[in-house]
């Protein structure tokens, strides 16, 4: 360790610790802005981070960027002198002198990490700014799923980094030189024909308005002004665990009631549960797999995550015969919503539009996949964020805080099992699969239901299941986030992994860390666990934990699908991948 002394107190520090990590540690604020500790990212491209030191053998007092200098035996350190507070100032000047200012229109109006340093600094007039500056940079919006404005780019590189180094994608360079350098994708391709996976990852650490979803609250509004729609919404499994936060709820608050309730306040005419469908899905992924098991084909991959799948078709496109054919959950439930629930109902189901409101920004580009469309008729009518069903409440006065609860009254589509909840975190789905595997096997109910084998948060964890009866032991996997994800499809290419089944969701943490969820400024992902703790209460309190009890999904099969697996049923639930 090393001595220094910081603001006029004396500190330890431990060798080569930066300035910048040394002062957090002892409470001492410095602003940041392209640094991202959780990341491990520090490229000292902003310049804000300045502090002033004093060297012993040194005379003069220097400015430096403390992200990346090491406190050293003897330093003086100050962080608040009128010199660093103007060079401070002077480098968030510059940052804003070729950014577009356009604040009151930005996605990120209000939850700016560049508007929060601008007030930190006390900057209150920009002489420089030039908008022709801006202009060369463009607007991406090639992806059905988010928009890149590189006019809002301060070049801080944390989507480089989490796209490359956490994901495994690469997708992202960083393009042109000085004034016009900014990020594109590589070979100067839009981000639709790129290699993007549309996870959303490098969303979330975007400081800016630079990275964005696609705003779609306008679209939803039409359908809920328009008394010739049946608006029909659903909501994700996590969602009801990560929205909360948008109003300043506790992390991992269950907002599901107040949920419902701001629904029907906006005017939706039927909400239906995500959840709903994905105890749907265990059923019809349980009968693939046991049939693949049958027929000796391994491994079985989930096929319910959209970045996943986008990720398989574009990197991995060998494995695709792999995947399960079972739509997703949101597909699932839109596909029913328009056969089903109408025939149920006694309405035409052209009226009906499905909204669905996910922690994910891949499910935008999973809504206009072709395969999901019949007759010119999707399936899905428009994804939002949870990010933009903030937004949407806000737009319409709506505040969750003080919202009343309500409760889901649709008597055909909106019940679930404690296994559909959990489907938002790592591992949930393939424990919602074994609950009901185990039963299809035995002709009797787990005996444990909660399988603490599998509930581990490390990016890959594999487990070794007795399920017993026809089918035996089982050989499972599950990864979260794409890096961990690539290392076991390396693997599984080479021949070299012995597995049945293997859950893979894109986002680090699954769903309730999730690409659409709400941008925590400064922390990478910091509230999964709480999140996961919530579904797995929600787990803990339903009445029915198993998809195959869950009575809606028995009426469904009985009155409707005939069985699990059935021509019917897979004609409508089941579609392919395309490389
Ligand atoms: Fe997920 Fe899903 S669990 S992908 O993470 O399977 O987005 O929450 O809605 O579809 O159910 C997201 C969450 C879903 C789907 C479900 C699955
Ligand atoms: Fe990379 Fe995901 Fe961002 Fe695409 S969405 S650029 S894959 S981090």
């Amino acid at each position: 360790t090393v001595t220094a002394t910081l603001d006029g107190r004396t500190v330890t520090a431990e060798a080569q610790e930066t300035i910048l990590a040394c002062a957090r540690r002892h409470g001492v604020p410095i602003p940041t802005l392209c640094e991202l500790n959780d990341i491990d990212h520090a490229p000292a491209t902003c310049r804000v981070c300045m502090v002033e030191i004093e060297s012993p053998g040194r005379d003069s007092a220097q400015l430096v960027a403390s992200c990346n200098t090491p406190v050293q035996e003897g330093m003086t350190i100050r962080t608040r002198t009128r010199r660093v507070r103007e060079a401070q100032r002077l480098q968030v000047e510059l940052l804003l002198a070729d950014h577009n200012q356009d604040c009151a229109t930005c996605v990120r109006h209000g939850n700016c990490e560049l508007q929060d340093i601008a007030q930190y600094v006390g900057l209150h007039t920009n002489r420089f700014f030039d908008r022709t500056r801006t202009l060369g940079r463009g607007i991406d919006t090639s992806s059905p799923a988010m928009i890149r404005d590189m006019t809002k780019c301060i070049r801080c590189q944390r989507c480089v980094t989490i796209c490359r180094n956490g994901q495994t994608v690469d997708a992202l360079v960083v393009t042109g030189t000085g004034i016009d350098s900014a990020v594109g994708l590589h070979h100067g391709l839009s981000q639709k024909d790129s290699t993007c996976v549309t996870c959303g990852q490098c969303v979330m650490v975007c400081p800016t308005g630079a990275l964005g979803e696609r705003d779609e609250t306008d679209t939803v509004l039409d359908f809920l002004f328009d008394s010739e729609i049946v608006t029909v919404f659903q909501f994700a499994p996590a969602v009801r665990v990560g929205f909360g936060e948008e109003f300043g709820l506790p992390p991992g608050t269950n907002v599901e009631g107040r949920i419902i309730g701001a629904l029907r306040r906006l005017g939706a005419d039927i909400v239906l549960d995500t959840n709903f469908a994905a105890d749907v899905v265990v059923m019809e992924e349980s009968a693939e797999l046991l049939g693949r098991l049958a027929g000796k084909r391994r491994p079985t991959f989930t096929s319910c995550c959209p970045a996943w799948i986008n990720f398989a078709e574009r990197h991995y496109p060998d494995l695709l015969p792999m995947l399960s054919s079972t739509k997703s959950p949101q597909q699932c439930l839109g596909k029913i919503a328009k056969t089903y629930l109408p025939e149920r109902m006694g309405i035409d189901p052209a009226r009906i539009r499905v909204i669905s409101i996910m922690p994910c920004t891949a499910k935008k580009d999973e809504r206009v996949r072709p395969q999901l469309a019949e007759n010119g008729v999707s399936e899905i009518d428009v994804v939002l964020t949870t990010r933009e069903f903030a937004r949407l409440l806000k737009r319409q006065g709506i505040d969750l805080r003080s919202q009343e609860p309500s409760v889901f009254d649709n008597p055909y589509m909106s019940a679930y099992s404690g296994a559909g909840a959990i489907f938002g975190t790592t591992g949930g789905v393939m424990e919602a699969a074994v609950r009901t595997m185990y039963q299809i096997a035995n002709g009797r109910e787990l005996p444990q239901i909660e399988l603490s084998q599998l509930r581990g948060f490390d990016g890959a964890r594999t487990a070794t299941i007795e399920v017993g009866g026809t089918i035996g032991t089982v050989k499972v996997a599950m990864c979260h986030g794409l890096r961990p994800t690539r290392d076991l499809c390396e693997a599984v290419r080479a021949g070299t992994a012995d597995f049945d089944f293997i859950e893979i969701m894109a986002c680090p943490g699954g769903c309730v860390d999730g690409g659409g969820n709400l941008r925590s400024k400064k922390a990478y992902l910091p509230y999964a666990l709480k999140r996961r703790e919530s579904l797995f209460a929600i787990d803990r309190s339903t009445a029915v934990r198993q998809s195959h009890n869950n009575p809606q999904v028995q009426a469904l099969y009985r009155d409707f699908l005939e069985r699990p697996y059935s021509e019917k049923a897979h004609h409508l639930l089941h579609t392919y991948y395309t490389d």
